[in-house]
């Protein structure tokens, strides 16, 4: 997925069950995180990746949703925030 001002862009919002690892990019300027809550998943994150650079995350996904947003600043009330739905 990448990120930037202020958008977290997904190649596909439905997802079977299982385990993944995400690559976040950030192809902002701004520095972003990706953290993850759901289903079993409480306190997934990457680290703070500054312009540019690239984290991973990995994490078992149950059927149901998960929230996907950056938590630098106000970037999620700004709209970097999304869903995944597992099922
Ligand atoms: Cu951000």
């Amino acid at each position: 997925m990448t990120e930037t001002e202020y958008r977290i862009a997904l190649p596909q919002t439905t997802l079977a069950p299982g385990a993944y690892t995400f690559t976040a990019r950030n192809e902002g300027n701004a520095p972003h995180d990706l953290l993850i809550k759901g289903p079993g998943v409480d306190s997934a994150r990457t680290e703070i990746l500054p312009g540019g650079q690239e984290g991973r995350v990995t994490v078992t996904l149950q059927p149901g949703e998960y929230e996907l947003w950056c938590s630098v600043g106000n970037h999620r009330a700004n709209g970097m925030e999304t869903t995944i739905t597992v099922g």
